[in-house]
């Protein structure tokens, strides 16, 4: 680590303590920067880096709100507006009860230089609460989104801040927070994305940050001559990001063998075929069940309930060419990544946010295997969030082709800029400074043009 580096995470645990996952990823971002601020004197006396770290302004709020047994609850909201130089702030909402003032950070974080790597206008931004959805009515479901948008809608609008979802918060979250924005507002505007397909949505954005996980992985194959047909693949979640990856590895040839959630995963051996998958998707979205279920209809899986005491994941540890994180952060430490190259792995593209702990990166870095981070690999999902952006601007909706079209156009761009950019500062194949450095320089040439504010 440099001395630069090490003085700027001195100061960055001293200002934000009990923010560990901030602390890596930003960590993570300055180790990357390191020979691009030695290269660029004028983003260190800008303090561009400094001031990247440090949200444009963080919002916490009270959700005061009566369930339907007429029960008070209040839960803590936020919106982390991080970076503002290249468009509106424009990330994910989650909903979960781990969330935190430094989970969102990190994840605003990442958002600025994901943003920025998709080649459209969006800033960085994230938000949520610890609100836990699981197994809450609909109605329940409902009054807490209207209380949590009776603060934000204040804050956000199309041109300012365009929240979308992430864990705990897909179309029926977006559909209670959009409906009571308009009542708010008394104006129909894109000021969320994830929409319904009849009131403003764009097509393929469910789809989206798994397709894109997958084609970003093809991309990386690709540098080798290789394809997806015939590839094991090892999936984790199984929420809207998994499933969507399962179902472009096998329309892509290849073979899923696993799913999870917070209590444990599956093993099935035939592979999640569609007809599998039409099942997991009713189970998930639609029963709102455990991925357990998916043993009581098909008797050849096997399931294994996670184990809290155990300092490895046993999802990690099965034969496969290709892994694709995409439950929630530090879902892989350094016992799984080995796990995972001692059994085969050659690719791991990651749909998830941080997955892998800064010692398992080093690890898949040090091999050699093809590895693409979050902030490149699950690029896919925002990309079309900016894409029902300028189709609600137009008020005209794009065809699924046409959708699916400019996706794969931007993952295979924002790969080229990982390989260039890599090779430029001198640590060829490695995506995770690509990623990183490709995603700065944007964000930071915009900051020395707009001044310093
Ligand atoms: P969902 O809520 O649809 O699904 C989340 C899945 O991950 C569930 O299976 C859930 O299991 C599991 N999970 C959540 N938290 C934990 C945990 N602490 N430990 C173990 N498993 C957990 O969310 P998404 O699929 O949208 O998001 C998954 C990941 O992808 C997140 O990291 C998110 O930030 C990232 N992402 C999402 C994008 C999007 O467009 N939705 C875009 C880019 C990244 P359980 O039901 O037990 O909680
Ligand atoms: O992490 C992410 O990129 C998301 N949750 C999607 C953000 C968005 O605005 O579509």
């Amino acid at each position: 680590m440099s001395d630069y580096v090490k003085s700027l995470m001195a100061e960055v645990r001293a200002k934000n303590p009990a923010q560990p996952e901030f602390h890596q990823a930003v960590e993570e971002v300055a180790e990357s920067l390191a020979v691009v601020l030695d290269r660029h004197p004028e983003y260190r006396s800008a303090k561009i880096l400094e001031r990247i770290i440090e949200p444009e302004r963080v919002i916490s709020f009270r959700v005061a709100w009566v369930d339907d047994q007429g029960e008070v609850n209040i839960n803590r909201g936020y919106r982390i507006e991080m970076n503002s130089a290249i468009g509106p702030y424009k990330g994910g909402l989650r909903f979960h009860p781990s969330v935190n003032l430094g989970i969102l950070k990190f994840l605003a974080f990442e958002q600025v230089f994901k943003n920025s790597l998709t080649t459209l206008p969006m800033g960085g931004g994230k938000g949520g609460s610890d609100f836990d959805p699981k197994g809450k009515s609909d109605l329940k479901i409902m009054r807490f989104c209207q209380a949590f948008m009776n603060e934000l809608f204040r804050h956000i609008g199309p041109d300012t801040d365009v929240p979308a979802g992430d864990i705990g918060v897909g179309g029926r979250e977006i559909g209670y927070l959009f409906g009571q924005y308009k009542k708010l507002r008394n104006e129909f505007t894109g000021v969320l994305t994830g929409k319904g397909l009849n009131w403003g949505g764009s097509l393929i954005r469910p789809e989206a940050t798994g397709y894109g996980a997958v084609y970003f992985a093809a991309e990386m194959l690709n540098t080798r001559g290789k394809t997806l047909e015939g590839k094991t693949c090892l999936v984790s979640g199984s929420g809207n990001v998994a499933q969507y990856t399962v179902e472009k590895i096998n329309q892509l040839g290849g073979k899923v063998v696993t799913l999870s959630d917070s209590n444990g995963y599956i093993y099935d051996d035939e592979g999640i075929s569609r007809e599998k998958l039409t099942f997991v998707m009713d189970l998930k979205n639609v029963r709102r069940g455990r991925i357990k279920e998916y043993t009581d209809k098909f008797k050849n899986a096997v399931y294994t309930p996670l184990d809290p005491k155990q300092d490895f994941n046993p999802l990690w540890n099965h034969k496969a060419h290709c892994a694709f994180p995409s439950a929630t952060q530090n879902e892989i430490n350094a016992k799984d990544a080995q796990n995972l190259l001692n059994n085969g792995i050659f690719v791991v593209s990651e749909g998830a946010n941080m997955p892998t702990t800064i010692e398992g990166v080093k690890l898949f870095l040090d091999s050699k295997i093809l590895y693409g981070p979050g902030k490149a690999a699950n690029a896919g999902g925002v990309a079309v969030s900016g894409l029902e952006m300028a189709q609600n601007s137009m008020r005209l909706p794009w065809t699924r082709e046409e959708v699916d079209t400019r996706l794969r156009m931007i993952m295979k761009e924002i790969h080229t800029t990982c390989v260039q950019t890599a090779e430029r500062f001198g640590t060829p194949d490695n995506y995770v400074n690509g990623a990183n450095i490709g995603g700065f320089l944007k964000v930071a040439d915009a900051m020395i043009d707009q001044g310093v504010v």
